[in-house]
Formats: structure tokens, C-alpha cells, sequence
């Protein structure tokens, strides 16, 4: 059930699974104070998926670039507190994975429906880079592009299902990676979409 993705991330199937009787509670809540939106790119373009945010810190993007805020610029609030659950489900991950005491600050939460997409690209805008980043995959299924350092890379096709999760930390923290336009399905219990969080450690 763990398959090694690169020399420091490490992917955990299902391991979301006995969680998501909490997650999926938990997930409404974030969602009714702080609903998805499609952001633009400093570009001025629309993004494909939807995102939320939940904890001290979002990341948000506009006319102004990428950065993290602790307000949501919709409602001028602080985003939702991080559900308790997913704090306990990010902490076991990545002590799984071996990294210790791993405390999120930040948790970007992504919707996509069938067809949207996410090009390749880094995540480069948290202060360090020393913390491992936790990913969590709901609902319908996607194809994950895990390339290398330089954009040109090639890049390894992951499928991520329902239920598991990934731990990147260290040497691949900083690796390109995107998600393919995802097909069209339905999923029981999340219908036809596909949720992502990720726990990050940003401030
Ligand atoms: C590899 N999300 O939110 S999660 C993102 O499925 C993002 O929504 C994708 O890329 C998604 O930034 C992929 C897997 C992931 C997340 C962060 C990484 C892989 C990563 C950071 C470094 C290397
Ligand atoms: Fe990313």
C-alpha cells in the first residue's frame, strides 16, 4: 500500500480512508464559510479548478501575483479554522512518510470536475521549503504528472483515487507536477468531481 514516488515522497494508498467520515463533515463546513471560487492567474486568465482554503493561511492568486493570505479576499474574513481531522490525518501521514511533528499552518483545497486541469508547475510560495507538503485525494479519480527539477523533465503518471494521499518533503519538494484534465465520472459519494487538499506549512 506505499509506493515510492521519488527518494522523499511517498504514496500512501487509501490511507485517507478511515478518515473520511470526518473529512467529508468537515469539508461542508469549510465550504459553507468559505466557498470555492475560480481565481485569476497574475496573467489575468481564469483557473480551471476551484479552490478554497482553510487555516491560518490560504493561498490566493489575482492580478497581483501568488502569495498566502490570512484573510479570505472574498469575504474579507479569516479563512476557516483546519478541521481538527484533517490536522490528525496530515500529522500520521507524514509521520508515515517520517517526518516528524509536522504541524500545517495552511490547507489549499481544490475542486475539479471532469475536464478541468492543472498545468505543471512548483509550489514555491511557502517561506521554507524544509516542510514536507500532504496531499489527500476524494471523489473521482485523476492522473498526477510527477516530473523532475527543470520543467522540461519528463514527468512519471500517477493515478490518484479516492482515499490516498501523498507525502512530499526534502529532495522532490520542489519538483514540477500538474494533473491531467480529469475524465468524466461519478463518484458515490462525492458525485462528479474531484476534491483535493493539501497541508502545508506555509508562514
Ligand atoms: C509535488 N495540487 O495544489 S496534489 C497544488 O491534485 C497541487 O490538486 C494537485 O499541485 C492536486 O499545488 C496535486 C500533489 C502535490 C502537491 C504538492 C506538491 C504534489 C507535489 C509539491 C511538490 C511536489
Ligand atoms: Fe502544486
Amino acid at each position: 500500500r506505499e509506493e515510492r514516488l521519488g527518494p522523499q515522497a511517498l504514496l500512501l494508498r487509501g490511507f485517507a480512508l478511515p478518515f473520511v467520515d470526518a473529512l467529508l463533515p468537515a469539508l461542508a463546513a469549510v465550504e459553507a464559510a468559505a466557498p470555492f471560487r475560480i481565481m485569476l492567474t497574475p496573467g489575468g486568465q481564469s483557473m480551471s479548478v476551484a479552490l478554497t482554503n482553510c487555516g491560518e493561511l490560504g493561498w490566493i492568486s489575482d492580478r497581483g501575483g501568488y502569495r498566502y493570505s490570512p484573510l479570505d479576499p472574498l469575504s474579507g474574513q479569516p479563512w476557516p479554522a483546519l478541521p481538527e481531522a484533517f490536522g490528525r490525518l496530515a500529522r500520521e501521514a507524514a509521520a508515515t512518510a517520517g517526518f516528524a511533528d509536522f504541524a500545517p499552518d495552511a490547507c489549499l483545497v481544490n475542486r475539479y470536475l471532469p475536464g478541468t486541469r492543472m498545468s505543471l508547475h512548483q509550489d514555491r510560495d511557502e517561506h521554507s521549503f524544509e516542510h514536507p507538503i500532504v496531499s489527500v485525494s476524494l471523489g473521482i479519480p485523476a492522473l498526477f504528472l510527477f516530473g523532475g527539477h527543470a520543467r522540461r523533465d519528463p514527468a512519471q503518471r500517477v493515478p490518484l483515487l479516492h482515499g490516498d494521499v501523498v507525502v512530499w518533503g526534502g529532495a522532490d519538494r520542489l519538483r514540477f507536477h500538474g494533473i491531467l484534465p480529469i475524465k468524466e465520472a461519478v463518484h458515490p459519494l462525492l458525485g462528479a468531481q474531484r476534491i483535493n487538499f493539501t497541508l502545508r506549512r506555509a508562514g
